[in-house]
C-alpha cells in the first residue's frame, strides 16, 4: 500500500502517454563516469528513477551510439563532458550547482547532467528526475542552477534518549543504541531525500541536549552516521553544550576565557575530527531558557562563540551561534532581547561564526513580523532559522503548508540599506557580501512510517530544502512540484490540492492567532488555545503577557508609548506598523493595544473583526475537508483516509480555538457576538 515512506521520490509511471513516448525516445542509455560512492548513487538513482517512471529498463553504456544518452559526470571524470564545450555554463554552476543541457554528440541527441563536483552531478540527477516526475518537457534543456545559500541545513531537536522536542512524528530516527554497528536503512533513505532537495548539513542533536554526544562512545556512532551521509553531500554537525567541559571534562568552569577550558575544547575538537574528518561544526544554544553559556561568567555571546570558533578554525569547521535568547531579567518585552544582546556585538565575531536567527522575534508563531536583527548586524553573517516542525501550528494533526510563511519572512523588507533590502538578501549574503551563508529548518522528521506524521507535513521539509537552494521559487511552484511527485499529475487534482495547501497557513492564522495575536496557546505543550493562562513561573511564558486584553482593548503596545520594540526596526519598516490607524492589520495587535470599538478597514469594529476572523477561519477549516473529499478519486485509499481523519481533527481544533478565544476575550470586550455568526456550541 501507499504509506508515504517514499516521500516525493515515488517514481510512479508517467501517466501522460504522449510525454511517456517522448521521454522514452529521449532516454535510452545511461552513461556515467567515475567510480565513487557518490557516482554509484547517481547511477542507481537514474536506473531506479527511470525504470519506475518509464516502465522500461534503461541500459548502461559507455559510448554515444544512438539517440537518448543521459551522460552524467564531472568534466574531470568524463571525457564526453569535458569535450562537450560546456565550460562556461559549468563555471556558472559553481561548486555545488549543476547544468542539464541538451546536446548533439556524435550526431546523436544527448542530455548532459554535469557539475564541477560529484555533489553537483547528484543534485542535477535529482533535478532531472524531477522534470520527469512533474511531467515537464525535456526537449532543448538548458538548465544552470546554483544554490543561493551555502549551508542548507536541518536542525534536529532529537535527544539521545530518542525523544524529539516538538517532534510529532514518533521518536528520533537516530538509534544511538544500535549505532555504530547497525546502519538502519532509514539513515540512507534520509540522506537520499535530503540530497534530492539540496540539503547539505544536518545537526543531529537537540540544542537542549546534554553533552553525552561529545563523549568517545558517541563519537563512534556519529562517525558511522557521517559515513552514511557523506556520499550524499551532507555534513554532520553537533550541538555543543556550553558546560560540556565541566560535565564530561571534569573542569570546574566553562568560562570561555579560561585557558583550561579553551584547551579542553581544542582537544575535544581534534578528537572529533579524527572520527569525522569533514565534521561541519557546532550549533550552540547558550544563555537561553536556562541553558548554560558565556554570560554565566560575565562574558558575551561573542566571547563564547569566538572561543569555539578559534578552536575549530584549524579544521575549517564553523560555529553556528543561536540568537534565540530571552530571560526574565528583561520583563518588559521579550521581543527586544536578542537585538539588545547581539547588535552591540556586530563586527566582533570570528569569520567562521554565523549567528542563527529565528524568523521572528518571539518564537515560530503562526505569523510574525520579521526579526529586527535582520539588517541590524551588517558585519555578521546571519543564518535563517525556520521551524519545519509545527510547534505552534497545529503540530502533527494540522495541514499547514509553510512555504507561504517562509516566503513572507524572506520577502520582507528590512530597509537596512534602503528599499529592497529584503531578509532574503540579508541571509543569502548579497546585501553585505558575506561568503558564509545559511538557512536551517528545525526538522519535522521522526520514525513514523511516513517520516513526518501528517502526510502533508512532508511538503514542509521539501519546501525548506527548495527555498534554501533558491529562495525566489514561489510557494505555488513548490506546492505544485511536491503534489505532482507525491500524489498525482492530474490537473483537476492539482488545482484543488494546491489551493488547499496555499490557503492553509492563512486559515490557521485566522482561527488561532488573527490580527497579530500571538503566544496565546496552551502553555508548555503549545497545543490548542489557552489565552487565559497567567500562572507561569516566568512572566513571558504567560499568554496574558502577550494579548494584554482588558476592558479598554487588546494587543501589545510595542510603540514608543509601550515597550518600543518598534524602535529596533529601520524607520521605513517601522512606518508600516507604527501608527494604529494605518498599521498593516496582519500585525495590528502585535504592535498596538487597540480599543474594542476601533474601526477596522472592513468597517467593522475590532471586536466584530476578531469574531469575523475566528468564525471565518473555523469555517474555512471545515471546507478543507470538503475539498479533500472531492479528491478521493485521485488518491490511494490509505493516504486519503489519513488526511481525511486529520482534517476532521483540525476542524474540531479550529472550533475549539474559536470558541475558547472568543468567549474568553468577550469577558473583556463585554460585546455580543454578531448575530450573523452561529453561536459557539
Ligand atoms: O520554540 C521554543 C520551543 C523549545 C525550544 C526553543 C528553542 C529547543 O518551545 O522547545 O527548545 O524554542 O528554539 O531553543
Amino acid at each position: 500500500g501507499e504509506n508515504g515512506y517514499d516521500l516525493w521520490l515515488r517514481y510512479k509511471p508517467v501517466g501522460n502517454k504522449t510525454l511517456l513516448q517522448s521521454y522514452r525516445e529521449n532516454i535510452t542509455t545511461i552513461i556515467t563516469s567515475g567510480s565513487s560512492a557518490t557516482m554509484d548513487i547517481v547511477k542507481n538513482e537514474l536506473s531506479t528513477g527511470l525504470q519506475g517512471l518509464l516502465q522500461t529498463t534503461i541500459d548502461h553504456g559507455a559510448a554515444v551510439n544512438r539517440h537518448g544518452a543521459i551522460i552524467a559526470g564531472t568534466p574531470r571524470s568524463s571525457p564526453l563532458i569535458s569535450n562537450a564545450g560546456i565550460a562556461i555554463p559549468l563555471q556558472q554552476a559553481g561548486e555545488e550547482g549543476f547544468v542539464i543541457l541538451s546536446k548533439i554528440l556524435n550526431g546523436k541527441r544527448c542530455i548532459l547532467i554535469s557539475g564541477n563536483t560529484e555533489k553537483g552531478v547528484l543534485y542535477g540527477t535529482f533535478h532531472f528526475l524531477r522534470l520527469l516526475q512533474t511531467e515537464q518537457s525535456i526537449q532543448q534543456l538548458n538548465i544552470i542552477s546554483a544554490p543561493k545559500i551555502r549551508l542548507r541545513m536541518l536542525d534536529h531537536w532529537d535527544n539521545p534518549d530518542r525523544t524529539v522536542e516538538r517532534g510529532y512524528a514518533g521518536f528520533s530516527i537516530w538509534n544511538w543504541h544500535t549505532l555504530p554497528g547497525y546502519i538502519d536503512q532509514r539513515y540512507i533513505d534520509y540522506a537520499r531525500a535530503n540530497a534530492s532537495i539540496g540539503i547539505n548539513g544536518t545537526v543531529v542533536t537537540n540544542v537542549n541536549a546534554n553533552a553525552v554526544v561529545l563523549t568517545q562512545p558517541y563519537l563512534e556512532k556519529v562517525k558511522a552516521l557521517a559515513d552514511v551521509l557523506r556520499p550524499y553531500g551532507i555534513k554532520i554537525y553537533l550541538t555543543a553544550r556550553f558546560s560540556a567541559p565541566m560535565e564530561i571534562g571534569g573542569l570546574k568552569t566553562a568560562d570561555p576565557l579560561d585557558a583550561s577550558v579553551q584547551h579542553w575544547w581544542q582537544e575535544k575538537i581534534k578528537e572529533i575530527y579524527t572520527y569525522v574528518p569533514d565534521f561541519g561544526g557546532f550549533l550552540v544554544k547558550a544563555n537561553s531558557e536556562g541553558q548554560p553559556g558565556p554570560q554565566d561568567y560575565k562574558r558575551t555571546h561573542a566571547d563564547g562563540a569566538n572561543m569555539l570558533a578559534d578552536a575549530i578554525a584549524p579544521f575549517k569547521g564553523i560555529v553556528i551561534w543561536r540568537a534565540f535568547v530571552y530571560s526574565n531579567e528583561n520583563p518588559l518585552d521579550r521581543h527586544k532581547q536578542a537585538y539588545d544582546d547581539f547588535v552591540p556585538l556586530d563586527g566582533t565575531f570570528r569569520p567562521n561564526v554565523l549567528v542563527q536567527v529565528k524568523n521572528g522575534a518571539i518564537d515560530f508563531m503562526p505569523r510574525e513580523p520579521f526579526h529586527p536583527l535582520f539588517g541590524a548586524m551588517p558585519k555578521t553573517p546571519l543564518m535563517m532559522e525556520f521551524q519545519v516542525t509545527q510547534e505552534y501550528l497545529g503540530q502533527g494533526t494540522s495541514l499547514v503548508f509553510l512555504a507561504p510563511l517562509f516566503k513572507e519572512t524572506l520577502e520582507s523588507d528590512t530597509y537596512s540599506k534602503g528599499k529592497g533590502s529584503t531578509v532574503a538578501k540579508v541571509i543569502d549574503g548579497s546585501l553585505e557580501h558575506h561568503p558564509l551563508t545559511g538557512m536551517a529548518g528545525v526538522a519535522n522528521i521522526g520514525n513514523d512510517i511516513n517520516w513526518c506524521g501528517h502526510p502533508f507535513a512532508q511538503a514542509n521539509w521539501y519546501a525548506l530544502g527548495r527555498l534554501a537552494w533558491d529562495h525566489t521559487i514561489s510557494s505555488e511552484q513548490i506546492a505544485d512540484e511536491w503534489l505532482r511527485m507525491t500524489y498525482s499529475n492530474n490537473p483537476r487534482f492539482l488545482k484543488a490540492a494546491s489551493r488547499l495547501m496555499l490557503e492553509s497557513r492563512d486559515i490557521i492564522v485566522q482561527y488561532s492567532n488573527p490580527i497579530g495575536l500571538h503566544h496565546i496557546m496552551g502553555t508548555s505543550h503549545h497545543y490548542g488555545p489557552a489565552p487565559w493562562v497567567n500562572n507561569q513561573q516566568r512572566p513571558e511564558w504567560n499568554p496574558v503577557y502577550y494579548h494584554k486584553a482588558d476592558s479598554g482593548g487588546i494587543g501589545f503596545n510595542r510603540t514608543a508609548t509601550g515597550s518600543n520594540a518598534l524602535a529596533q526596526y529601520q524607520p521605513a519598516a517601522r512606518e508600516q506598523w507604527e501608527n494604529m490607524q494605518t498599521c498593516d492589520e496582519k500585525y495590528l495587535l502585535w504592535f498596538h493595544h487597540v480599543p474594542w470599538n476601533f474601526r477596522m478597514k472592513s468597517g467593522k469594529s475590532l471586536w466584530e473583526e476578531l469574531c469575523y476572523q475566528y468564525y471565518t477561519g473555523a469555517e474555512r477549516a471545515g471546507k478543507m475537508q470538503d475539498t479533500w473529499k472531492s479528491l478521493q478519486p485521485f488518491v490511494d485509499k490509505q493516504r486519503f483516509e489519513q488526511v481525511n481523519m486529520l482534517l476532521k481533527i483540525q476542524h474540531t481544533e479550529a472550533i475549539w480555538w474559536r470558541n475558547a478565544c472568543i468567549l474568553y476575550f468577550q469577558t473583556f470586550s463585554k460585546m455580543p457576538i454578531p448575530a450573523s455568526y452561529e453561536q459557539p456550541g
